[in-house]
């Protein structure tokens, strides 16, 4: 990670005590993310200070803009429903001596930075080996979705636009395969082809909303389970966090994501892929929590649509690994040669072994809402 000055970023921020160290923190593909600790006198406090990738949101005011309309929004709502220790359930964004939400590097390439309070003793897992994490993981994600289906306003700022745009991903795999600007092509040609074979998935949803069937709502749209932090106490999915692709979106997509990250027990770039299956039970659990939040605003069709939202989350995430992977690494971080293939490979075998069981677990979904 580049060598920035955090002692500096940390002196705009409206934080009392003393700058004591930095470390990176976690494990995203995006941002730049460290915990800084402060040393207040009574205590040594931790904070989240993160540099927003610039290259992959290219208007970060706005997203900031999102990130404190929908923080504010949760916490007067959860307030107002008499919850305790609301600063451990929705993020906290700290402001600038400014006051405003980020702050921006002058020279360089002129970053922004945020900070958000650290929630302590809870951590966010890459993958999950036991369904009740899968069920309390999903709960928290429904619940988030569930605070935002009233959000006053006007719609919020698309942050990337066509984020989950199928079809426009499925072109730009297209260009990089035909560009091949590395001469990585004849390195992938099994995974091109399963592109082909099975881009038609990209239409159905896009479909059921030209139709209006599925209705556009405020969602997370980066589900990711280590994007929600679980309690070490209680095992509770307590706060959902890396709130940069709040916008506009669908339901089924963000259920989609939680299948593709958390009912797979093998990691999301494991070279072996007999490990890679979707393992039903966890996909039991993850639907009973998703759906003991979400079950109360879903709509028919959303409801029939999850596993749709499932095979298509993954085969776009694929698709985007395999694209980053042909024009060389532009994207994602990586940390060895060929990880964005691994990974692509390992999404395309997890969107198999999806179709290959979807019928059982359109039978759970079904049974749930009986
Ligand atoms: P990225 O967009 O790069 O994935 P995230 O916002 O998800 O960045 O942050 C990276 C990691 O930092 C998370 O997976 C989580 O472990 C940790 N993290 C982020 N925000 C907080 C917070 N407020 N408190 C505790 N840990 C956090
Ligand atoms: C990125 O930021 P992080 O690591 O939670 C990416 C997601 C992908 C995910 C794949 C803004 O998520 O869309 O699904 O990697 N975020 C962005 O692991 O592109
Ligand atoms: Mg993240």
């Amino acid at each position: 990670m580049a060598g920035y000055d955090l002692e500096t970023v940390v002196q705009q921020f409206d934080l009392s005590g003393d700058f004591v160290r930095a470390e990176p923190y976690g494990t995203g593909h995006i941002n730049d993310t460290y915990a800084v600790l402060m040393d207040q006198g009574v205590s040594q406090v931790r904070y989240i200070f993160q540099r927003i990738n610039h290259n992959v949101f290219p208007d970060p005011p706005k997203v900031m803009e999102n990130i404190v309309r929908v923080t504010s929004h949760v916490r007067s709502v959860l307030e107002s429903e008499g919850i305790a220790d609301v600063s451990r359930r929705t993020l906290t964004v700290i402001p600038t001596r400014e006051g405003r939400g980020f702050w921006q590097e002058t020279g360089r390439d002129g970053g922004f930075w945020r900070s958000y309070i650290f929630i302590e003793k809870a951590r966010s897992y890459d993958t999950l080996q036991d369904p009740r994490q899968a069920f309390e993981a999903a709960r928290a994600f429904g619940r988030f979705q569930r605070l935002l289906v009233d959000l006053p306003g006007e719609p919020l700022h698309e942050t990337i636009p066509d984020f989950h745009n199928g079809p426009k991903r499925f072109r730009d795999f297209e260009e990089a395969v035909q560009l091949d600007a590395c001469g990585r092509a004849v390195t992938a040609g099994d995974e091109i082809e399963f592109m082909y074979r099975h881009g038609e998935i990209f239409e159905i949803l896009p479909g059921e909303v030209e139709q209006g069937r599925i209705p556009v709502r405020t969602t997370h749209n980066d589900t990711k389970i280590n994007n929600v932090l679980i309690d070490d106490a209680t095992g509770e999915g307590i706060c959902v966090i890396d709130l940069d692709t709040l916008m506009p979106g669908l339901s089924p997509y963000d259920f989609g994501d939680m299948v593709r990250t958390s009912t797979c027990r093998a990691a999301e770039d494991e070279r072996d892929l007999s490990k890679v299956s979707l393992d039903l039970p966890m996909f039991e659990q993850l639907a009973q929590g998703y759906l003991s939040e979400a079950g109360q605003f879903l709509t028919d069709a959303e409801r029939q649509h999850l596993i749709t939202g499932g095979k298509m989350i993954t085969l776009i995430i694929g698709c985007r690994f395999l694209t980053d992977y042909l024009k060389g690494d532009v994207y994602f971080k990586v940390h060895r040669e060929g990880h964005n293939l691994d990974r692509a490979r390992t999404q395309f075998r997890l969107v198999e072994s999806i179709l290959e069981q979807e019928e059982q677990m359109q039978e759970i979904v079904a049974r749930i809402g009986e």
